[in-house]
């Protein structure tokens, strides 16, 4: 007799593999600011340890894709003093440059970033005086609890850098 060898009946066992879906977000990275900036609202702020002449204050913001600060509103300017405060640089003798001159017509203050007329400000009193009719360039006085005063451009001062997040990305739309 033939060995009834046992039918295995081999089921095919179709085991689903679940393959997991790696769905691949990509998260934009438009709300995120450079490394070593702070964030607030829509900016990104960065004080340059590097005492500079004001234009050359310019050309460091540049050289980090950012611009010599503008400050739209008070909000703003409270915001970027707190910051200051916590920044180790500050509390001596340096003071801190901002985006702002008058270089092209005496007290007409202008955002170099843009060439806009300044709106906002929080001079200290009796600034800006244009000491020695050579004070263009506008600063944060470091021991004045950050009021702003105005230079001579030629002092050397930390450059307080500033970006929107979405700078270089952003489409203009109409
Ligand atoms: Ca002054």
């Amino acid at each position: 007799m033939a060995y009834l060898g046992r039918l295995i009946s081999v089921a095919m066992d179709h085991t689903i593999l679940l393959t997991s879906l790696t769905v691949l977000f990509f998260v934009s990275v438009s709300c995120a600011c450079p490394s070593g900036f702070t964030t607030h609202e829509n900016n990104c702020y960065v004080l340059l340890p590097v005492p500079t002449t004001w234009a050359e204050a310019l050309r460091l913001c540049d050289a980090v894709k950012a611009k010599l600060a503008w400050i739209e509103n008070g909000a703003e300017n409270t915001f970027i003093v707190q910051m200051l405060k916590k920044t180790n640089t500050t509390g001596h003798s340096t003071e801190v440059w901002l985006g702002g001159t008058d270089m092209l017509l005496e007290g007409m203050w202008m955002w170099a970033d843009d060439m806009e007329l300044i709106e906002y400000t929080n001079w200290f009193p009796n600034e800006p005086n244009n000491a020695g009719n050579n004070q263009h360039c506008l600063g944060m006085m470091v021991n004045h609890d950050f009021k702003w005063d105005d230079y001579s451009c030629s002092l050397t001062n930390y450059p307080l850098c500033k970006r929107m997040q979405d700078d270089g990305e952003q489409s203009v739309i109409g």
